[in-house]
């Protein structure tokens, strides 16, 4: 390439690459971001120890890269040809996050990073600092995707794309290159407040405020140990993630699908009811859970949670024994 790398450039390869929506926001010191300590102090990161220990790095970008002067954002559309949880009318499926059926999106989509930036480096005439993060750094990726326009971030607090809707997965590059920037997503929300009301355990206290001490994703994926008494009935059927407020967001209605392989189903997960899948041996879980985001909960998580949906639902209870705690080692830290 002769002359500046700029930012179509970036963008156009991007889209080669399989990102489906890219932006630039301006590595700078955006409103949004001073509610991360508030939100903290509240104690709405529950035990999600990581978070407050890189809370000064979270605080701006320039404290992950000095250098920084933007951020490129991207999307990644990971919702496939399957139903709704809250269209299911068996109640006895296994209810499991929508992102978590395929591949790990850390994996996949950190490859493709990875290559957007080695053929930046390639590109530009001049060497640049840069660092890439998908999930996985001390970044609040939904500002910066908000100023790059990717969308806005809505009262369930996910960003959603006025076309693409919210079942995206965000990944960023921090980067000392002067670039054009985007113009911020405009809130579309209005007045609807239907995340808010969907919520089963009431852990969105007001618009765009989560509190994961009562989400069933956090209660399914990142608490340790034995589940709650309290929180076990507001479970029902889930035993990875939760997407509730996002299947009931009107700009998911017509959200478009990936065809890309490695966001399509597993089959152990694909549709499976609670008894199926707690009669799964040990070896058949390990090998579905090996290359997939759901390895964070590990095997002993993953049977906590079907034991809890099982006795919430009334199936097989009597058969299946809660694993406990004391063997559950401490979750893989991110953003460290
Ligand atoms: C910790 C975490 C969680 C926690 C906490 C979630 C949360 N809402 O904070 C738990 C475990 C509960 C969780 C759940 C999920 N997560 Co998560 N999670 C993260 C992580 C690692 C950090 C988020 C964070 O900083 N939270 C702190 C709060 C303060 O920040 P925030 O939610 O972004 O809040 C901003 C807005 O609320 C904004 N704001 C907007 N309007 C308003 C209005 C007012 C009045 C105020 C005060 C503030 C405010 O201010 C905040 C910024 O400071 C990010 C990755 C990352 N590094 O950013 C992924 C991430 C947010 N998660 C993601 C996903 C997919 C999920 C789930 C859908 C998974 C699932 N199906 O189970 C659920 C969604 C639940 C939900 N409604 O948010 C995606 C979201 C993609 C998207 N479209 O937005 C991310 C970006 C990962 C990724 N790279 O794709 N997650
Ligand atoms: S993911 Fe589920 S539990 Fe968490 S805020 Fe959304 S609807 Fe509520």
């Amino acid at each position: 390439m002769v002359g500046e790398l700029t930012a179509s450039d970036i963008k156009a390869r991007a889209r080669e690459l399989g990102f489906d929506a890219c932006g630039i926001a301006p590595a700078a010191n955006h409103p949004e971001l001073s509610f991360y300590r508030e939100w903290l102090d509240r104690g709405y990161a529950g035990d999600m120890a990581y978070l407050h220990r890189t809370a000064d790095r979270r605080a701006d970008v320039r404290q992950v890269v000095p250098s920084a002067r933007t951020v490129i954002c991207t999307a990644t559309v990971y919702n496939t040809d399957r139903p709704y949880s809250i269209e299911s009318a068996d109640g006895r499926r296994a209810e499991i996050a929508r992102y978590a059926w395929g591949d790990d999106y850390h994996d996949v989509i950190g490859a493709r990073l990875d290559e957007l930036l080695r053929w930046m480096r390639a590109s530009s005439p001049e060497p640049f600092d840069a660092r890439g993060y998908v999930d996985t750094g001390p970044i609040q990726e939904r500002v910066y995707a908000q100023h790059a326009g990717i969308g806005w971030i809505g009262k369930n607090t996910c960003v959603i794309n006025p076309q693409l809707g919210s079942w995206i997965f965000l990944a960023e590059i921090i980067c000392s290159l002067s670039l054009e920037v985007d113009a911020p997503a405009l809130d579309q929300c209005g007045t609807c407040r239907l995340c808010l009301e969907a919520c089963p355990t009431n852990a969105l206290v007001s618009p765009g405020v989560l509190d994961s001490t009562r989400c069933i994703s956090y209660l399914t994926i990142e608490l340790r140990g034995d589940m709650p008494a309290e929180h076990r009935a507001g479970i029902g059927a889930h035993v990875y993630g939760c997407d509730i407020c996002q299947e009931v967001c009107p700009w998911n209605a017509v959200a478009p699908r990936s065809t890309d392989p490695a966001w399509q189903p597993r089959t152990a997960w694909d549709r499976v009811d609670l008894l199926t899948l707690s009669r799964r041996s040990d070896e058949e879980l390990s090998s579905a859970l090996t290359g997939s985001p759901m390895r964070r909960t590990k095997l002993q998580g993953l049977r906590r949670n079907i034991a809890v949906a099982m006795a919430n639902v009334a199936v097989g209870s009597d058969t299946v024994s809660d694993p406990g705690s004391d063997t559950v080692s401490d979750p893989p830290d991110t953003g460290d």
